[in-house]
């Protein structure tokens, strides 16, 4: 079975003001859908990021897959590499970590692998979490992930969840989350309002929802200092602190004054990171993400790096749609150390999708894992259409923040250490 043809379809939307470290969320995200077709005719799918410099190397990427053989990952993780040469790949909102020539590759590889998997589940009648190991669990449990926000995009109507800038609009946010979706936990995005508001908007949800496991993740936007004084000031609220502060340094010298685990998808985003990480001490878990981790196969092998060092396992989410939710569920449900619920920005995209709907959905905060082989989800031509038609039009070709956010607060800086 070998890839006979590939398709590259950049798409765009919706996507609300969210606040993050680097800015506000644009109103349109991006993503490129990755179809690979085989000599047989059978299809599968793969999702990543859409700004124009990666949408250009999975241009580049894509013509030395033809003639591969679907099953054979290490050549086609070879070929790609030799595409991307000596790239880095930098993002452009800055939340993801540092770039390197191997996190470049193995971004490149992911939707290809993933969509290499797709087929050939579909081939052998096997879900991609049977390939992956078998699943150890049937639904995956997701987090509310919950941001500072305004109230719509300026220029327009306010949107369905409005306002949240202060704790009492958090707690209404994380309210409407968990009734809609039955999230048995919390995420804050923080770094976005001075370090003592965030404290209390945790402590809003701590009183608010008793029981759940609650994090926080400000992306870096704090001092070392101010990363110890938050997080003995949130001493046996938190499940873990995500990416206090910047790099392995940053967190290694908060990681031993702090009485929680630290966790990151910053300071650790691709294996050279993993041992001086480790040999300082600066994180306990550690946030996956396929795509940057180069695709499911290498994802389920970092998995069993952190049981052999002891690191905790959660997963990352960026703005995404049904292929990579899919994705994420299947890693997830074949992954036995996973001990937190992954991220995901799924509810902020309000049913807009590439899929046929009915295959992904949230059961008490959960996504049972789709049961059809491959990734078990089906593409909505006509849907796929139609976000092609708003990526043509939008005009926006790359995810930045910051610059979104200067056109109302000129002064705007991306708060890195900055608290
Ligand atoms: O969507 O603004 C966002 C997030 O801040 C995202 O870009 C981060 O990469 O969710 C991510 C994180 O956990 O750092
Ligand atoms: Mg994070």
């Amino acid at each position: 079975m070998r890839i006979r043809e590939i398709h590259l379809t950049p798409v765009a939307f919706r996507d609300p003001p969210l606040l993050n470290a680097s800015g506000i969320h644009e109103p349109w995200a991006l993503r490129t859908i990755v179809e690979v077709v085989t000599d047989d005719g059978l299809s599968g799918l793969g999702e990543t990021y859409g700004d124009r410099s990666h949408l250009e190397r999975l241009r580049a990427a894509a013509p030395a897959l033809i003639g591969v053989e679907v099953h054979a990952h290490h050549a086609q993780y070879a070929a790609v590499a030799a595409t991307v040469g000596g790239d880095v790949f930098v993002d452009q909102h800055g939340l993801t970590g540092a770039g390197s020539n191997q996190k470049t590759v193995d971004a490149v590889f992911s939707p290809f692998e993933v969509a290499c998997l797709d087929i050939r589940g579909k081939a052998a009648g096997l879900r991609v979490a049977d390939l992956l190991g078998g699943p150890v669990r049937e639904a995956v449990p997701y987090s509310a992930y919950l941001f500072y926000k305004w109230a719509g995009h300026p220029g327009e109507d306010e949107d369905r969840f409005g306002a949240a800038l202060d704790p009492e609009g958090i707690a209404a946010q994380a309210r409407l989350f968990v009734e809609e979706y039955g999230f048995g936990s919390i995420k804050l995005k923080g770094g976005v309002l001075p370090p003592d508001e965030e404290i209390e908007a945790v402590h809003a949800l701590r009183e608010a929802f008793p029981d759940l496991p609650l994090r926080i993740d400000p992306n870096a936007a704090w001092t070392p200092e101010t990363s110890i004084r938050v997080g003995r000031a949130l001493e046996g609220v938190l499940e873990y602190l995500e990416d206090p502060a910047p790099e392995i340094e940053g967190m290694a010298r908060v990681a031993p004054e702090v009485p929680m685990k630290l966790a990151t998808n910053m300071c650790v985003v691709t294996h050279a990171h993993l041992p001086p990480a480790l040999a300082r001490g600066a994180i306990g878990v550690l946030l996956t993400d396929h795509h940057y981790w180069g695709g499911l196969l290498r994802s389920t092998q970092v998995a069993a790096l952190c049981e052999t060092f002891g690191l905790e396992l959660s997963m990352h989410s960026n703005t995404h749609l049904g292929i990579s939710l899919a994705a994420m569920t299947h890693l997830a449900a074949a992954v036995p150390n996973l001990n937190h619920a992954c991220d995901t920005h799924t509810p902020w995209q309000q049913g807009q999708d590439v899929v046929v709907p009915g295959a992904l959905r949230f059961v008490e905060g959960a996504v049972p894992l789709p049961q059809a082989p491959g990734l078990g989800v089906e593409l909505d031509r006509d849907a796929l259409g139609a976000l092609h038609e708003n990526y043509l039009r939008c005009g926006v070709e790359r995810r930045d923040d910051t610059a979104y956010m200067r056109r109302f607060d000129p002064t705007f800086q991306p708060k890195r250490a900055h608290w």
